[in-house]
């Protein structure tokens, strides 16, 4: 794991992020030295991620969590998945971190200081769903390539910061706005200065919704280095790639947001069903909006064993993109009948939900637990894999887990 590479080129701002601290000496630290808190870091303690947490890849860095790992209601920073496609941003100062928004605004380009968002605005927390749109892209055959993603690229965080809507108000939308694009800090991994590695955006209306935020906080605490601090979009129940992170600019655009990772096979999907391995023409592609209704049992553990004549208390969470979940059931004969669990309501819109039952195995031996969520609209995941898709998005099958009654 080529860790230095990462660290190595940290400057001095850099390592006191990465430190968590000043370094107060830092005048007398010798040239090209690496402190050595930093030098015996893993992805882990440089991330602050439970060990537990699987690397998909350092170059850049993605990784992603366990099924079990994900059992919390609201998902700490030690659980949550990290997706990057360019190199992290190595200096943050948050004193002279700007949001410029520019294109369609009725005043012109308008630069906001960090201090300016945070205090010209009003507040507000909201818990958001953020999958990533490859979750689940393992499956997929004939393979797509790009991460490897199981089951774990989602979370459910709480997110503070300031509406979109009211800077996008503060501003002035031109009539003939339709779509926002974000800009970002981090750096494309050819070191190419001017290309973005990701510069993705929403409908208008999405980026109107009052869930819709300028985050500057995740969990109560400054949002970690590695999910976008100082400042990031956050759009819930939309691929996460809409969230941009180390937000520093807001497009208003008149047309389609064209920026990186737009166009292509990227984040879209064929419009029209078509057989697994087709190659499809660019201009069959649709744009993923809302993602799937989907579910994930958190507990127990795949694999866990339980005595004869216990029952067993189940849980998980479920989540169906700008829709909400209307029915969870879990399956315990492969899907030949099916029992409905208990299910909350959401915290708020864009939530993920909580499920539970008690399951009553009628003898010894190998099970598997099967879940389906069902959303508002009446659309429940599919019991083996979606349409396939040459990136490998949406894989929103029903998840499974391993059970033995001993
Ligand atoms: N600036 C920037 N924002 C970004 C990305 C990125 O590489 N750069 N990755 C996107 C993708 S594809 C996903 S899935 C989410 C991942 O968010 P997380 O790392 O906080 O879990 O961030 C999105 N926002
Ligand atoms: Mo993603």
């Amino acid at each position: 794991m080529d860790r230095r590479h990462f660290t190595a080129r940290l400057t001095l701002a850099g390592m006191a992020t990465a430190l968590g601290a000043p370094i107060v000496f830092a005048h007398k630290l010798p040239k090209d030295y690496l402190p050595l808190a930093l030098q015996d870091n893993d992805p882990f303690t440089l991330f602050t991620k439970d060990k537990e947490m699987v690397v998909l890849n350092d170059r850049p860095w993605n990784m992603e969590a366990k099924a079990h790992l994900l059992n919390d209601r609201i998902t700490p920073n030690k659980y949550m998945f990290i997706r990057n496609n360019g190199r992290i941003p190595e200096t943050i100062d948050t004193n002279t971190w700007t949001l410029t928004v520019d294109g369609e605004s009725a005043v012109g380009t308008k630069t906001y200081s960090l201090k300016d968002l945070k205090t010209k605005f009003k507040h507000h927390t909201y818990q958001l769903t953020l999958e990533c749109g490859g979750n689940g892209r393992s499956e997929f055959n004939p393979p797509a390539k790009g991460n490897q993603w199981t089951v774990g690229a989602v979370s459910c965080a709480n997110w503070t910061g300031i509406r979109l809507s009211d800077v996008l108000k503060d501003v002035g939308v031109k009539a003939d706005a339709v779509y926002i694009g974000y800009h970002a800090a981090d750096t494309h991994l050819s070191g190419d200065p001017k290309k973005e590695p990701i510069s993705r955006g929403v409908p208008l209306a999405k980026a109107m919704q009052e869930e819709t935020l300028l985050a500057f906080k995740m969990n109560g605490e400054d949002i970690p280095l590695a999910h976008g601090h100082p400042l990031r979009l956050v759009c819930g129940g939309w691929p996460a790639s809409t969230s941009g992170k180390w937000l520093n600019g807001i497009s208003i655009r008149n047309q389609v947001h064209d920026g990186a990772k737009m166009g292509g096979s990227s984040y879209r999907v064929p419009c029209e069903t078509v057989s697994p391995g087709s190659k499809v023409d660019e201009k069959d592609m649709c744009i993923i909006e809302s993602m799937p209704v989907k579910s994930l049992l958190t507990y127990p553990k795949s694999g866990a064993l339980l005595k004869k004549g216990k029952n067993l208390n189940i849980n998980g969470h479920a989540w169906a993109g700008e829709l909400a979940v209307s029915k969870v059931s879990y399956s315990i004969d492969f899907g030949s009948t099916w029992q409905e669990c208990q299910l909350e309501a959401p915290a708020n819109r864009l939530a993920w939900q909580h499920f539970n039952a008690t399951i009553a195995f009628p003898k010894k031996g190998y099970y598997e637990i099967w879940a389906q969520a069902t959303d508002s609209n009446g659309i429940a995941q599919p019991m083996v894999l979606p349409g396939w898709n040459p990136k490998g998005y949406l894989n929103n099958a029903c998840h499974r887990i391993a059970v033995k009654v001993v």
